[in-house]
């Protein structure tokens, strides 16, 4: 029926869907979201209070069935956040019920429990819906390296042509059970791990938080995860052993350490598969899942994605030698449409002969496979796989009127990959007796209000100056606690 979901189509009343404790059979869901369709048809975009619940679910696919672009608002993010998604997405009601005051739109509750309309009613049938593969069917709102985040906009088509190669490369059938507990906001928790469940047609068990016993306990075949997610099921020996049953690992989102692929391997009795994407590009290299898993590596291109080495200093392309080491540039059908509003900075993203520039650095292996060794830049940072911009909270930092300068760097963390850690240059502050302890708590919880809650610094250090270079920039390279 329609372009993202043909499985929907299966009418039967099997379990499809669990969030939580609640279940939603196929028709249950097609049922509630056909209500919510119902509801949005016709707008620009409508935003979701997308906290990890079946009413998220049920919200994000009845847009997507009535062609109508879903902006999925992180259920943490502060004030100022919110305010920039909302007001930069142009949504014009928020579905969910989220106690936030001074929206700039209306909210909209949604029942997962409603069934009004019929699949033959569906607005998508009458508007095109998810019939015209180039539409936008998600905004996403990510992090650069400075400003606010920005809006990129994900066709139907990049959605369905990555899932359609991710199931290839993983053998996604539907006699799998998804498990995971990813937040709903992003491509892994929200694309692979929702819109993948309902496209290939398998269930899909959602734990609310990605804990260890939740997934031990939830019994699937097919786990997604983060690679904090996997260190933390690895200091659960007894969570990592029931999940030897499944059938297939994934982790992504951030580099999974060699050390952690070794554990898991050891106590589930196969190692984990590793696959690398971005908000912009979705996913774009993959392990398979009857292929050479090599800790480090993170499998070849995807089915019809294209993928070059690039010089950082000439543009050059560099050879595909195992070697060296050039920025990741991609081509292919899993592209998003571009930022929203911001064709400026969309057009910088791409090289003059039409390549995505990723950011990241890579080697290519003569067989084909891809290992990242780094970013470019160290103002994005990868925390529990989050990707924040260290402009973004620097900015928020120099909002607190006692702050006079503020420079933010990703440090080295077993746990998160990368943790977030603030210099501040804040005298008046921590004057007059105040610890230093007693005003970073202020201080975050400062950011805390203004940003999700992922963006809070996990540690402040106050500094006399920031080291700068001689043309007054700061030398992030130089700051170390
Ligand atoms: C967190 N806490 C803090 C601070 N930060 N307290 C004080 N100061 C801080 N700075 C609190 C939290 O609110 C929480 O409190 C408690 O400490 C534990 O936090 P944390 O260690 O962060 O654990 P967590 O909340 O369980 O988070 C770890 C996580 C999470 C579950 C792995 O980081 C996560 O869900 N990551 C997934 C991100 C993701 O999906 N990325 C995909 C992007 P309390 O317990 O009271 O709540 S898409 C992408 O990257 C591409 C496309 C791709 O390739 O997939
Ligand atoms: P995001 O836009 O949040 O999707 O973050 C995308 C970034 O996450 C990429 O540009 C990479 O830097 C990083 N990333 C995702 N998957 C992997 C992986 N498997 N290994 C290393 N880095 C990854």
């Amino acid at each position: 029926m329609t372009l993202l979901f043909p499985s929907l189509d299966v009418d039967h009343d099997a379990p499809a869907v669990q969030v939580g404790e609640v279940v939603l059979s196929r028709a249950e869901l097609m049922g509630a979201a056909a209500t919510v369709a119902g509801r949005v048809a016709g707008a620009g975009a409508v935003a979701v209070h997308a906290e990890a619940s079946m009413a998220t679910v049920v919200s994000i696919v009845g847009c997507l069935l009535a062609g109508v672009p879903a902006v999925p608002v992180p259920p943490d993010s502060g004030p100022r956040e919110r305010g920039h998604i909302l007001r930069d997405s142009r949504a014009e009601l928020l579905l969910g019920s989220p106690d936030w005051e001074d929206l700039p739109v209306p909210t909209v509750p949604v029942d997962p429990a409603a069934r009004t309309a019929s699949p033959g009613e569906l607005p998508g049938e009458t508007t095109g819906g998810q019939r015209r593969p180039d539409q936008t069917a998600l905004i996403l709102y990510t992090s650069g390296t400075t400003g606010a985040p920005k809006g990129v906009m994900v066709p139907a088509a990049a959605i369905a042509a990555d899932l359609d190669a991710l199931a290839e490369a993983w053998a996604w059938t539907p006699d799998d059970t998804l498990v995971h507990g990813l937040p709903l906001f992003h491509v892994h928790g929200l694309v692979l791990g929702v819109l993948g469940a309902l496209r290939v047609g398998s269930r899909l068990v959602h734990t609310v938080r990605p804990t260890p016993t939740a997934y031990a306990a939830a019994g699937g075949s097919l786990y997604f995860g983060v690679p904090t997610v996997w260190s933390r099921v690895c200091d659960d020996p007894d969570s990592a052993r029931a999940l030897a049953a499944a059938r297939l690992l994934v982790s992504g989102s951030a580099a999974l350490p060699a050390p952690i692929l070794a554990r898991l391997a050891a106590l589930t009795g196969s190692a984990p598969i590793e696959r690398y994407g971005m908000t912009e590009t979705l996913i774009t290299t993959s392990s398979r899942a009857d292929g050479e898993r090599r800790a480090g590596w993170v499998g070849a291109a995807l089915k019809d994605v294209r993928t070059r080495l690039v010089d950082d200093e000439t543009g050059a392309p560099l050879p595909a030698d195992g070697q060296s080491i050039g920025e990741l540039q991609i081509q292919g059908p899993t592209l998003f449409g571009g930022y929203l509003g911001r064709p400026d900075v969309t057009d910088a993203s791409f090289t003059a002969d039409g390549w995505f520039r990723t950011g990241d650095a890579a080697v290519i292996a003569p067989d084909g496979h891809h290992r990242i060794v780094g970013r470019r830049s160290t103002d994005l940072i990868k925390s529990g796989g989050y990707r924040i911009g260290a402009g973004e909270v620097e900015a928020a930092l120099l909002a607190h009127p006692q702050v006079r300068e503020a420079a933010v760097v990703g440090l080295p963390d077993d746990d998160l990959g990368q943790r977030i850690a603030a210099f501040v240059v804040a005298p008046d502050l921590i004057g007059g007796g105040r610890s230093s302890r007693a005003a970073a708590v202020d201080l975050t919880d400062f950011v805390a209000r203004e940003l999700s809650v992922h963006k809070r610094p996990r540690e402040i250090h106050f500094v006399s100056e920031l080291p700068r270079n001689p043309m007054g920039k700061v030398r992030k390279s130089a700051l170390t606690p």
